[in-house]
C-alpha cells in the first residue's frame, strides 16, 4: 500500500497548534505518512528556520517522513483577516504543485479524536473532497446558479484533493480570481477564492471530519475538531472559557487533554531539546504571564461588541 500523504501549513504564531495537531493525527492515525510541510516562496518573512526544523524533528519522531515543500506564491504580501494569515493561500499553491494522487490538506487548527485516515475514501470523482460550510449562502446566490441548491459552499479546513484534477480543472482560474481578490469582495481568504472557482463540484466530505464547535456541531462523534472561528483554545484563559456556551467550553476540554497528551509524549520521549522548543513556543504563543492571551479575549470581546451593535442597527434600518 502506498503511504498516505498529508499537507500542513503554519507561520509562526500557528507552530505550537501545529505540533499539538500533528501529534493528535499520528496518535489517531497510526502507520505510514508522509507530511509535507507546505510553505510559501517568501516563507523566511513568516517563518524561522528553527521553527521548521522542530516541525521535521517531531514529526520524524512520529515515525512519519517528513519534507518541506515550497510552494509557487508570495504570501506575504496577500490578503490577510483579524486571525487568518495569508499563509493559508499556500494551500491552493501546494495542489498546483503536489505529485501525490491523493492528498490530505489539514488546518492546524484542528484535532484528531478518533480515526480519521479514511477520509481519503471520500474523494470520488471531483477535485476535492470537503464538508459544507455554514451560512454561506449570500456568496452562494453571488456566485452560483439560482438553482444550485443550498450547502455547496466548502469549508476548506479539511481537504481530500486529487491534485491533477485540481490543475485540470481550476489552476488558471483561481490564480485569476485572486488577482482580483479586492474587487470580487472576498473576505475569507484561500477558502473564498477556492470555492468561486470551483462552484460547489466537490465529493462531501462526512461531517465527522469537520466538526465545527463555532458553529454548534456537537462533537460527540468527532473524528475530528476544527476550531474554526476567532476563538481559538491554546489561546485560552480562564476569563475566555467562562465566557463560552457550554458546547465550545467542552471542545475546549478535549484540546486540553490534546495538550497534555502532547506533553507527555514530549516529557517520556526523551530529548530535552525538543520539550523545551514545544514549552517554549507555547509561552510565546500565550506571551508572557500570559498577557497575549488577555489581549486576544479583550479584542474578541470588542469585536462581538461592535457586531452586535452594528447588526442592531442594521434591524432599525
Ligand atoms: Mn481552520
Amino acid at each position: 500500500m502506498t503511504k498516505m500523504r498529508i499537507a500542513m501549513t503554519a507561520d509562526s504564531n500557528f507552530i505550537y497548534p501545529l505540533g499539538v495537531s500533528i501529534y493528535s493525527y499520528a496518535v489517531h492515525g497510526p502507520g505510514e505518512v508522509e507530511f509535507d510541510f507546505a510553505v510559501p516562496s517568501d516563507w523566511n518573512k513568516m517563518l524561522l528556520e528553527s521553527e521548521i526544523s522542530a516541525v521535521a524533528d517531531l514529526v520524524e519522531s512520529l515515525g512519519w517522513d517528513f519534507r518541506l515543500v515550497e510552494c509557487p506564491i508570495n504570501a506575504a504580501v496577500l490578503p490577510r483577516t483579524l486571525h487568518i494569515s495569508p499563509m493559508t493561500f499556500v494551500k491552493p499553491a501546494y495542489l498546483d504543485a503536489c505529485d501525490a494522487d491523493v492528498v490530505l490538506f489539514l488546518d492546524a487548527d484542528t484535532i484528531a479524536v478518533d480515526e480519521w485516515k479514511s477520509m481519503r475514501e471520500s474523494i470520488k470523482t471531483h477535485a476535492i473532497a470537503a464538508a459544507s460550510e455554514d451560512n454561506m449562502r449570500a456568496f452562494e446566490l453571488e456566485w452560483g446558479s439560482p438553482e444550485s441548491p443550498p450547502g455547496w459552499y466548502f469549508n476548506a479546513g479539511m481537504l481530500v484533493a486529487d491534485p491533477q484534477r485540481w490543475r485540470n480543472g481550476y489552476l488558471p482560474r483561481w490564480r485569476e480570481l485572486l488577482e482580483d481578490y479586492a474587487n470580487l469582495g472576498f473576505t475569507l481568504l484561500e477558502q473564498d477564492v477556492m470555492n468561486a472557482a470551483i462552484l460547489g463540484q466537490v465529493d462531501p466530505l462526512p461531517i465527522e471530519f469537520n466538526v465545527r464547535p463555532a458553529y454548534g456541531h456537537s462533537i460527540k462523534n468527532a473524528r475530528v475538531i476544527h476550531y474554526a472561528g476567532y476563538w481559538k483554545p491554546w489561546l485560552s484563559n480562564r476569563a475566555l472559557f467562562r465566557s463560552l456556551d457550554p458546547l465550545l467550553q467542552e471542545s475546549f476540554d478535549r484540546y486540553a487533554k490534546a495538550e497534555s497528551a502532547f506533553e507527555d509524549f514530549l516529557v517520556t520521549h526523551n530529548s530535552g531539546s525538543m520539550l523545551e522548543f514545544w514549552l517554549e513556543s507555547k509561552r510565546r504563543t500565550r506571551g508572557r504571564l500570559d498577557i497575549k492571551s488577555y489581549k486576544y479575549f479583550v479584542r474578541g470581546q470588542l469585536g462581538q461588541l461592535k457586531r452586535t451593535i452594528l447588526s442592531a442597527k442594521k434591524g432599525r434600518t
